[in-house]
């Protein structure tokens, strides 16, 4: 048998894999955003609420969670047959920060996942990626019940700086997620192709 060019067009293409984080506050969506998209299995690490845990975990706001994320959520998402996102969930609470290190290694870029009811969980989010200069997208998770607030309402009261996008999304719907990381990795590229660039004289 011979082998001519066409053969060589069939060979698949290894598609470029990046890794993205989902962060935010406790409840604020981050199992169910990767659970929406991943084509894997999510691998969660969920422990149910114990009563030891009760005066550590704020659930107000967020009375029907029973269980919590305490290693991490991981997940895929092939964007085009040629991009493939890996997301890791970032643990909600302040007890598992030291494992944020270690997850940020090699990152791409981040979500920040926010809830207007409680917009003031995700601040250390937020300070986390802009010290450490990670490329991050807010999502504004839009709760039942949670008033709406304007664009530049949210970004204000996050501080955010002018270039960071900020979208409305459903961490429960899949196109809706996936308009989100597309944000991620867009703003990625950019900030990382304007870094490359010669500064103008
Ligand atoms: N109404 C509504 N509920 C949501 C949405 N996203 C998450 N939830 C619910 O909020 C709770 C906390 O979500 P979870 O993904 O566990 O939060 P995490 O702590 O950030 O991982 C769960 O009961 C979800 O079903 C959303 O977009 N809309
Ligand atoms: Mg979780």
């Amino acid at each position: 048998m011979v082998f001519g060019r066409s053969s060589r067009r069939e060979t698949p293409v290894e598609p470029v894999t990046l890794k993205i984080l989902v962060a935010g506050g406790f409840g604020v969506g981050k199992t169910t955003l990767v659970g929406a998209v991943s084509e894997i299995k999510p691998l969660r690490t969920e422990e149910t609420l114990s009563e030891a845990g009760r005066p550590v975990d704020d659930l107000e706001g967020v009375e029907s969670k029973s269980t919590t994320t305490v290693a991490m959520d991981f997940g895929r998402i092939t964007l085009r047959e040629d991009l493939v996102l890996y997301l890791f969930g970032t643990p909600g609470q302040d007890r598992f920060w030291f494992l944020w290190d270690e997850l940020a290694q090699g990152a791409l870029g981040a979500v920040v996942l926010a809830d207007t009811r409680r917009l003031e969980d995700s601040f250390a989010a937020v300070d986390y990626f802009e010290r450490r200069g990670i490329p991050f997208t807010v999502g504004v998770n839009r709760f039942d019940g949670a008033e709406e607030y304007p664009e530049e309402t949210v970004r204000a009261a996050l501080d955010l700086d002018p270039e960071v996008p900020l979208l409305m999304c459903d961490a429960r719907e899949r196109e809706s997620v996936k308009s989100v990381l597309v944000a991620v990795v867009e703003h990625a590229l950019v900030r990382s192709t304007r870094e490359r660039e010669p500064a103008a004289t």
